[in-house]
C-alpha cells in the first residue's frame, strides 16, 4: 500500500432522492478517519470536499428516465479529474460519499491509462441498471453499468473515455437486490457475483481467497463499499437496507485479507447517512473497515 493516502470527500445527494448522504464525508471524519490511518503509520492529505452544485431536486426527467443528471455529471466530471491528480501524485486515492453514483467519477479517475484495473463491488445492490431497466430512475442505482460501457452518454463520457473497466475484471459481493435487467446483464457478461447465498454456503474466507485469485492478474483493485452492503443491524445509516447482510466481522475478515493480499490501489466508502444513522455508528463502522483495510491488526 502506498504510505500517502489523498482523502477527497463527495457530499453527492442527487444519485437518489433521501436527503443526508450527503454530510457521508463529515460523519466519517468525525468518526476519526484521519487518526486511525495516521496511526497506521500513512501520511493522510485530506484534501477536502468536491464542491457539489445545489441545484433544484428534479423528479424523473421523462426522456431520459434519469433523475437530477446534470448535477450527477457535474459532481462527478470534477470527481474523476482530482482523482487523476491523486494517482499523478503517486498516492492512494480514498473517497468518501456521498451516494453511489459517485464511482462513476472514481472509476474515472483511477481506471484512466489502465487497461485491466480490477473492481471489488461490495454492496447489496448490483448498481448495474441502465435508464430501460431502472425502477427508480436513481443513478446510483447505475454506476458499474455505465463504468462498463452501458448507459446515458452524459455518464459514459464523464473522464472523456469509455468504457472504464472491463466485465471479466469485476466481482460484486454481497449481493442480495438485484433487479431483472441486472440480473441479466450479469448472465450476459458473465460477471462474477457473490450473493448472500455464496457467501453462506463457502463462507467469507473462501470468497475472498477466491476474489484475490480471480482479481490477481489485473494492474490493482478498486474496492468500491456500499454500506449498505453490510447488513442494517450493524449499518443502519443508509438510504436503501437490506436485511440478511454482510455482518461486521465478515466485513473486517474481508478487509484484513485484502491488506495481507496487498493488492487495493484505490477505495471508496459511500451510503453513510448520518441523518438515518444511530450515533454515527455507520460511519464509524466505516472507519473501522479502513483501518483494517490498510492494514490494522489484532494482534
Ligand atoms: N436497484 C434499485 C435500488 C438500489 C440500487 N442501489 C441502491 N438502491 N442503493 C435501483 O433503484 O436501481
Ligand atoms: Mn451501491
Ligand atoms: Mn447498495
Amino acid at each position: 500500500m502506498k504510505k500517502d493516502i489523498s482523502i477527497i470527500g463527495v457530499p453527492m445527494d442527487y444519485g437518489q432522492t433521501r436527503r443526508g448522504v450527503d454530510m457521508g464525508p463529515s460523519a466519517i471524519r468525525y468518526a476519526g478517519m484521519n487518526t486511525r490511518l495516521e496511526a497506521l503509520g500513512y501520511t493522510v492529505h485530506d484534501e477536502g470536499d468536491i464542491k457539489v452544485e445545489i441545484k433544484e431536486r428534479a423528479d424523473v426527467d421523462k426522456n431520459t428516465n434519469l433523475k437530477n443528471l446534470a448535477a450527477v455529471a457535474s459532481g462527478n466530471e470534477q470527481l474523476a479529474a482530482r482523482v487523476e491528480e491523486v494517482r499523478e501524485q503517486d498516492r492512494f486515492p480514498l473517497i468518501l460519499g456521498g451516494d453511489h453514483s459517485i464511482a462513476i467519477g472514481t472509476l474515472a479517475g483511477v481506471a484512466k491509462g489502465s487497461e485491466n484495473l480490477g473492481v471489488i463491488w461490495y454492496d447489496a445492490h448490483g448498481d448495474l441498471n441502465t435508464a430501460e431497466t431502472s425502477p427508480s430512475g436513481n443513478i446510483h442505482g447505475m454506476p458499474l453499468a455505465v463504468s462498463l460501457g452501458i448507459g446515458h452518454p452524459v455518464l459514459l463520457n464523464i473522464g472523456g473515455y469509455t468504457p472504464k473497466i472491463k466485465p471479466e475484471n469485476l466481482v460484486i459481493i454481497g449481493a442480495r437486490s438485484l433487479d431483472d435487467g441486472e440480473k441479466e446483464l450479469i448472465k450476459e457478461k458473465g460477471i462474477k457475483v457473490y450473493t448472500m447465498h455464496e457467501i453462506d454456503r463457502l463462507g467469507m474466507t473462501q470468497v475472498m481467497k477466491e476474489t484475490i485469485d480471480y482479481l490477481s492478474g489485473t494492474d490493482g483493485v478498486h474496492l468500491s463499499l456500499d454500506l449498505d452492503g453490510l447488513d442494517p443491524d450493524d449499518a443502519p445509516g443508509v438510504g436503501t437496507p437490506v436485511k440478511g447482510g454482510i455482518s461486521y466481522r465478515e466485513s473486517h475478515l474481508a478487509m484484513e485479507m485484502l491488506a495481507e493480499a496487498d493488492m487495493v490501489t484505490s477505495a471508496e466508502f459511500v451510503e453513510v447517512n448520518p441523518i438515518l444513522d444511530q450515533h454515527n455508528k455507520t460511519a464509524e463502522v466505516a472507519v473501522a473497515l479502513m483501518s483494517s483495510l490498510f492494514g490494522d491488526k489484532l494482534l
